[in-house]
């Protein structure tokens, strides 16, 4: 195999954002693009000889051909061996689990997320090390200087590699592996969730539908929801994974997966419904005519924990984005376990879980995960959300056959009896689960109001003004003044959030401007990391209404007046032109 050094000049743009370095797929088909990319990776990380590595993708376009060069680089700078999953597929929590689970030194994973892809769509790619996580910022800004510096990379002249059938072959002195990318998944799937129960749940006519938005989950939902729980076919809907996600943006949020949203706001609306994204990590999660927030999610799954068998010993403790609510610290207070406040983005969390400080940790844009791989994970979240639901629909199931055996008819079409604690309407578990959750720990009314593709200036704007009158707005003790006030809302303090990171003791600053009230409502501001054109700004809005009669609110209308603040002291209208979000979560 003949090795080629190619001269090569730095690219000034390869600093990686939230998750990992995302561009247009024109800029990554540039010469040398991905190429200069790789090798800052390689160089950075320093392998030894003979190390393994994992490799896969979402499947979009660009996919196929990425692995290739990536391939042929990884042979030319001494891997030993690579685990490619067939097709170049590999789901963002599968590749975390393979990586883990066969001890290599770490992974490259393609993908641009949520992000739309085909020709004119994004692309990505990001290095995870050998826990199984992102690569921390530390890694992540060393990788960027190597790229800033860069004169050659190495690539193996050979041919491309089979990616389509499973098993081994030779590129020069490395071995390619093709793995199953769903396999080695769905078996610690199986380990962590009570299969058996689920499968009755499934059995019992509780109806499930999961939108794979012509994303990466597809294969993973098909065989874990239809081949091992027994769900109908049809329960997977937009299964086949395709290179442009047919058009969509794979995106599991109210916006984005309309055909999930309005089958479960629909007339004869499945029990449960769900979404992921394009490299299945995120999920959405629905019941009949009821939209469970993230962060609600995220409290809910801590809370019934110990319902579930991987989780059944206890929780260590819990970790959350600092934009993601409050509700989540709620339950850690009731279990006497810690929670901390992390920047936006899932490598802040590898560091707490290695150290083993928490077992569960989310975030507020449809992530939650936990300490089984270092990544987070969409089908689990379901899995565990099913989990929950078979728990807790196993008396009332007892019940109905008791019922069934004297003759007295169907779950459905005949009223239960109430039994302590579960909810006698089975149709409307899930919200009945969030109400009662609510109705306990009380409600952290939250929502998100994106503002895509701004000027990047004008959105800096915001995020200066808002700067520069922190002082204005915080109360001053020297001066004798409070906070100001809006309406019955008064301003305690304003900052720009900074982390220290327990375990290493490294610092992320500037990671989001919050406006904290007195009353414990707050407002976040913080611009996007993952976007590629223009800036995206995000607003993140939260309340505490512990009066469980005004739990029915709409988030909107509940938040309303704090709405109207954001604005108000951003002067965002004004600065952007923008009339209203380009989503709200
Ligand atoms: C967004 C989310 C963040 C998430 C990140 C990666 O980042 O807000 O919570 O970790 O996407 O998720 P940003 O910087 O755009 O707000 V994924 O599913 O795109 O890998
Ligand atoms: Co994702």
């Amino acid at each position: 195999m003949q090795i080629r050094m190619v001269a090569t000049t730095p690219f000034t743009d390869q600093k990686p954002g939230t998750s990992g370095l995302r561009k247009r797929v024109q800029a990554f088909r540039q010469p040398h693009y991905l190429e200069n990319f790789v090798q800052s990776i390689f160089d950075t990380i320093a392998a030894p000889k003979g190390s393994v590595l994992v490799l896969g993708g979402d499947g979009r376009h660009y996919n196929r051909e990425a692995i290739q060069i990536i391939l042929k680089m990884a042979a030319a700078n001494g891997f030993g061996q690579v685990l490619v999953g067939k097709g170049g597929i590999l789901s963002t929590p599968a590749a975390s689990c393979v990586i883990r689970k066969y001890r290599t030194y770490g992974g490259i994973i393609l993908s641009a997320s949520h992000n739309p892809g085909g020709p004119d769509g994004d692309f990505g790619i990001k290095y995870n090390t050998a826990n199984g996580g992102p690569a921390p910022e530390k890694i992540t800004e060393a990788i960027y200087a190597a790229s800033m510096r860069i004169v050659q990379y190495r690539i193996a002249d050979a041919p491309d590699v089979a990616l389509d059938a499973l098993g081994d072959s030779r590129l020069g002195d490395m071995t390619v592996s093709v793995i199953d990318p769903v396999d080695d998944y769905a078996e610690l799937m199986e380990s962590l969730f009570d299969f058996a129960a689920i499968r009755a749940l499934l059995s019992g006519g509780f109806r499930i539908r999961f939108d794979a938005m012509h994303a990466v989950t597809g294969p993973y939902a098909r065989e874990i929801f239809v081949n091992r729980l027994g769900a109908p076919a049809d329960s997977v809907i937009n299964a086949e994974p395709l290179e442009d996600f047919g058009g969509g943006h794979p995106d599991p949020n109210l916006t984005y997966a309309h055909e999930l949203v309005e089958a479960l706001y629909g007339d004869d609306a499945p029990d449960f419904g769900a979404a992921s994204d394009g490299d299945g990590d995120r999920n959405m999660i629905l019941g009949r005519h009821f939209f469970v927030t993230p962060s609600d999610s995220l409290a809910i799954l801590a809370a019934n924990a110990h319902r579930v068998p991987g989780y059944k010993q206890g929780l260590a403790g819990i970790a959350r984005s600092m934009p993601t609510s409050a509700a989540v610290d709620r339950v850690a207070a009731a279990l006497n376990i810690p929670c901390y406040e992390t920047p936006t983005g899932w490598k802040f969390f590898g560091n707490l879980m290695d150290a083993g400080k928490v077992t569960l940790c989310g975030e507020e844009s449809f992530g939650t995960g936990s300490n089984h791989i270092r990544e987070k994970d969409g089908l689990w979240a379901v899995l565990f959300w099913l989990n929950i639901l078979a728990v807790r629909r196993q008396p009332v199931e007892a019940m109905t056959r008791r019922c069934e055996a004297s003759g007295a008819g169907m779950a459905s079409s005949h009223p239960l009896p109430q039994t302590a604690g579960f909810a006698s309407n089975v149709s409307r578990d899930v919200e009945a689960i969030v109400r009662e959750h609510w109705a306990r720990f009380g409600r952290n009314v939250y929502s998100r109001h994106d503002y895509e593709g701004i000027p990047a200036d004008a959105a800096n704007g915001v995020m200066k003004r808002l700067h520069d009158r922190f002082a204005e707005l915080q109360a001053c003790p020297e001066q004798g003044r409070g906070g100001a006030q809006f309406g019955h809302l008064q301003v305690r303090r304003c900052d720009d959030f900074s982390y220290t990171d327990p375990v290493d003791g490294s610092v992320s600053q500037g990671q989001g401007i919050r406006i904290l009230f007195v009353d414990g409502s707050r407002i976040v501001f913080r611009l996007s990391g993952t976007g590629t054109e223009g800036a995206t700004l995000r607003i993140y809005l939260e309340s505490f209404e512990p009066d469980v009669s005004k739990h029915h609110l709409d988030a909107q209308e509940a938040l309303a007046t704090l709405i109207s603040i954001a604005l108000e002291i951003s002067e965002l209208r004004q600065r952007t032109g923008r009339e209203r979000p380009t989503v709200i979560t």
